[in-house]
């Protein structure tokens, strides 16, 4: 028989209607014949919804799906839904992005519902999620990175971390509430005003902060696929269309140019692929992840800037699109992920 494939979209986070996006298109190019996929919706407020029109759709022989799934159907009670009827054996694919869903939360009640998943564990996802975390673990390993300090709420006035940001780092620098994606909450200081500002608003969001030195750098970006041993995709490169690659590059007006794969000389594409198999060993990745990297030119060329674990999955994303230039097409690609999602479970119970 088929596989169960729940696929997990929606979600509280500010990539809800992303994942809404992803999620239309993964049921759209998954194999039928080998999956019955099940589309289950996770409102902003948390609540799980199996989609029923689009299972309806998809039992049609040419299904009429829309362009992006919406959390709408019959109400379900998340274990029971995982859990299915008999035993049919069930994979989970979680296209949630940011918090409660790509920070270790979700995985965890997967992991207790003893059902493989797609992507990281809890560990690896909470990892990847939290900036300052993230970092410290990836220095450990000695993996280069940008000039950065660590702030939390409380230990100290606005006032006295512009002063010492400006000692430590200089200016401009970025200010990052610790957990979060999809550039929210993130802004570029060039003066101690602004960066007053920039501590306040990203204080807004997080109650730890990550304040960065600005790098006049390349953005490059690897795809990486496996379990204990990852394997790297051609490095892509993002041109942004705006003074850093916000949330309006990523997702509004799409300014942002993808060139893969990224132009460099043959060591430097080959540097970077070892990079960010180490990073995804490092962090404890698995399934998949996308590595993202600062590309210093003439100067201390690759640094790490972060770990996405669950990477944008649209058809116009980098990585899809990476794995698409290195030979994996998106069906393909889902076969592998299910793949190594089940392996994975396998080894662990
Ligand atoms: P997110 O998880 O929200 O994507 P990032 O840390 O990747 O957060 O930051 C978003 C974007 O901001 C990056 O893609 C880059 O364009 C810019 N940026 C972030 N940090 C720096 C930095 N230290 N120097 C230069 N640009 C940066
Ligand atoms: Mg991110
Ligand atoms: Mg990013
Ligand atoms: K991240």
């Amino acid at each position: 028989g088929r596989l169960r494939l729940l696929v997990l979209f929606g979600g509280a986070s500010a990539e809800h209607d992303v994942s809404c996006v992803t999620a239309a298109h993964v049921l759209a190019a998954a194999d039928r014949t080998k999956y019955e996929l099940i589309p289950v919706g996770i409102t902003t407020g948390g609540t799980w919804i199996r989609n029923d029109k689009a299972i309806a759709a998809l039992a049609e022989a040419t299904p009429a799906l829309p362009d992006s799934l919406e959390p709408a159907g019959t109400e379900v009670e998340p274990l029971a839904e995982i859990a299915g009827e008999g035993d049919r054996p069930t994979v989970v694919l979680p296209l949630l992005h940011g918090p409660h869903g790509e920070d270790g939360t979700v995985q965890g009640m997967l992991e207790l519902a003893n059902v493989p998943y797609v992507g990281s564990g809890v560990l690896s996802s909470a990892l990847c999620m939290d900036k300052a975390m993230a970092k410290i673990v990836a220095a450990q390993a000695g993996i280069p990175q940008c000039r950065w300090i660590e702030f939390r709420a409380g230990t100290g006035e606005t006032a006295s971390l512009v002063e010492r940001t400006i000692a430590e780092l200089g200016l401009p620098v970025f200010v990052k509430p610790a957990n979060l994606g999809s550039s929210v909450g993130i802004s570029k200081a060039h003066d101690a005003a602004e960066l007053a500002e920039a501590i306040e608003f990203a204080l807004r969001y997080d109650e730890v902060l990550v304040i960065e030195e600005a790098v006049t750098a390349r953005e490059v970006e690897v795809a990486v696929l496996g379990n204990l041993f990852p394997e790297a995709s051609v490095a892509g490169e993002i041109r942004p269309g705006s003074e850093f690659y916000d949330y309006e590059d990523k997702y509004v007006n799409g300014a942002a140019a993808l060139v893969i794969p990224a132009e460099l000389p043959p060591a430097e594409s080959d540097r970077v692929q070892e990079l960010a198999t180490t990073i995804f060993s490092t962090l404890r990745c698995s399934g998949m992840a996308r590595v993202d990297f600062f590309y210093e030119e003439g100067g201390r060329g690759w640094l790490l800037n972060e770990v996405n674990t669950i990477p944008g999955f649209t058809a116009a994303s980098m990585y899809p699109k990476l794995w698409e230039a290195s030979g994996l097409s998106y069906p393909a690609l889902i076969d592998r992920l299910v793949e190594l999602a089940s392996e994975r479970h396998a080894i662990r119970s």
